[in-house]
């Protein structure tokens, strides 16, 4: 690294916003406090052209860039390896909306953006944008197109993916691609926007994107069901799909385990179905048409559902507040796991005809073989996606479970995944963490294929190196 590298990134960036020394801790460690590294320094720009020059700074340094944005991800890929010789390049400053098209029904919004934000900002035009996550009160949409994030409401409107029209990318040699057209069709060769979504990083800065609105449903109804096993739970999700069909905005399943821990960690999260069912499931209904009809569809769907016998009890909340309250539930899963210590994740999606016996089949195993380990499944069941986490046996230290068991753990998931035709990343993407499992579950096909994309958009390894695909 030339000696004059961080006076060079001060004069392009102002000293105020090139952060070293102990300025750069908040930036060094993720949100689960899992990956800790070091970098040379912290970058703060706020326009896609300091960004340019950055990238065609470092990359003339032969100093590779980490991009961040709310430093919420779960795989490790904002963080920086343990070298001290990385920058990371920051996107917060970069938070501007720059157009709102109501004609288009699209808003152009730079990367970094919160996402609740974005959201309240849509709000306030009568719009919904509809991603949502329990992190949005501090991801980024940057980050959010980065790793293509999914969230609560993929069922009705897609993930990140679905959701953008069109980017602005620098790219790893510092130019500018501006495709920041709202176009709903445009099939013009290669789908370069496709490409850059869900690339963790690794082939181009994403700056700003042109994303889809929604128009603001006037009435929305939520329910928490018992349910008392998965072909149930799966049985009544048919039954939602088919009389509500595009209706059903939620589908989250939460199992006994995961939601006993969430109220040993806030007590005020408690369940109010009766018994504490072994499935949890919180069905959401939107309407833009009327209060009335939503409301007793939801009724009728409940009625025949216990008429064959799928329910044994259900809570409609009766206000926006109960409401909310049963959101906060799913919600708080996550900040307790988090709490309790850093469980050994496994964010995956099984075909829905295949979840039951992937259940059923993985928990025995965990079982035989980690005797007294807590299985903590939950997700979004609405797209076969589950969190199948495991905490130690109550009472056993995380980080000695960990060290012990984390390999053979993934490694048994990620057979099972594997033998029932799942994915072994739903929605958190690959980062550091599944770099390795990433080209046993591509098949070295596709492995190859992706590393000759990363190759030929950046040879020289400038962006997140070792993240995805090592080349
Ligand atoms: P970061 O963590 O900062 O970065 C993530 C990756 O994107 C890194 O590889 C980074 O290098 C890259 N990156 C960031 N910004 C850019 C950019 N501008 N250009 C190029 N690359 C970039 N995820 C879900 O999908 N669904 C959920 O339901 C969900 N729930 C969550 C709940 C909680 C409580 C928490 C803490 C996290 C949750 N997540 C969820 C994970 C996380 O919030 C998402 O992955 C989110 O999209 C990450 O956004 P971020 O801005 O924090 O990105
Ligand atoms: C969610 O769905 C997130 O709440 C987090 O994707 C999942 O904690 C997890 O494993
Ligand atoms: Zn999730």
């Amino acid at each position: 690294m030339p000696e004059h590298l961080i006076t060079d990134l001060q004069n392009i960036l102002g000293i105020n916003y090139v952060l070293i020394n102990e300025d750069m801790i908040p930036y060094l460690t993720d949100w689960r406090k899992k990956f800790t590294g070091k970098a040379l320094a912290v970058l703060l720009p706020n326009s896609t052209e300091e960004i340019a020059t950055i990238v065609k700074t470092c990359s003339k340094a032969s100093v590779s860039i980490v991009p961040q944005g709310g430093h919420t991800g779960f795989c490790g890929g904002a963080t920086p390896d343990i070298s001290g010789k990385q920058v990371i390049l920051n996107l917060k400053r970069m938070n501007q909306v720059r157009q709102i098209d109501v004609e288009n029904q699209t808003i152009t919004i730079e990367a970094g953006c919160i996402l609740q934000s974005v959201q309240e900002i849509a709000a306030q035009q009568g719009f919904l944008f509809p991603l949502s996550l329990g992190a949005e009160g501090s991801c980024m949409i940057g980050g959010n197109l980065a790793t293509n994030a999914g969230g609560t409401n993929v069922l009705r409107y897609g993930n990140t993916r679905d959701l953008c029209l069109g980017l602005e990318v620098v790219t790893a040699q510092g130019e500018i691609w501006d495709g920041l057209k709202g176009l709903r069709k445009d099939n013009t060769g290669y789908d370069l926007r496709g490409l850059f979504i869900g690339s963790e990083g690794t082939l181009g800065i994403i700056t700003a994107a042109v994303m889809k609105l929604y128009p603001l449903p006037i009435s929305q109804w939520t329910t928490l069901i018992a349910a008392s096993d998965i072909p149930s739970t799966i049985a009544i999700l048919n039954l939602f799909q088919k009389r509500a069909t595009s209706l059903l905005t939620g589908f989250e399943m939460m199992t006994h385990e995961s939601l006993k821990l969430t109220v040993k960690h806030f007590p005020k999260m408690a369940n109010p179905l009766k018994n504490d069912p072994p499935f949890t499931i919180l069905v959401e209904l939107s309407d833009h048409e009327s209060e009335d009809h939503v409301r007793k569809l939801l009724e009728d769907i409940l009625a025949q559902a216990f008429d064959d016998g799928l329910v044994s009890d259900a809570v409609i909340a009766t206000n926006l507040s109960q409401a909310n309250t049963f959101w906060q539930m799913r919600e708080h899963l996550t900040l307790a796991q988090a709490q309790e210590g850093a469980n050994l994740k496994h964010d995956i999606t099984i075909p829905l005809s295949a979840l039951s016996a992937f259940i059923l089949e993985t928990d025995a195993l965990v079982k035989k073989h980690y005797p007294g380990a807590r299985i903590l499944n939950f997700g979004h069941l609405g797209d076969g996606n589950l969190h199948y986490n495991i905490a130690p046996p109550e009472g056993v230290d995380y980080l000695a479970f960990n060290m012990n068991n984390e390999k053979a753990i993934h490694d048994l998931i990620y057979e099972q995944v594997e033998h029932f035709g799942g994915s072994i990343s739903a929605e958190h993407g690959i980062g550091q963490l599944k770099l390795a499992d990433l080209r046993n579950h591509k098949g070295a096909v596709a492995h190859e294929l992706m590393k000759a994309i990363k190759q030929a958009l950046d040879p020289k390894n400038t962006l997140n190196p070792n993240k995805v695909v090592s080349i």
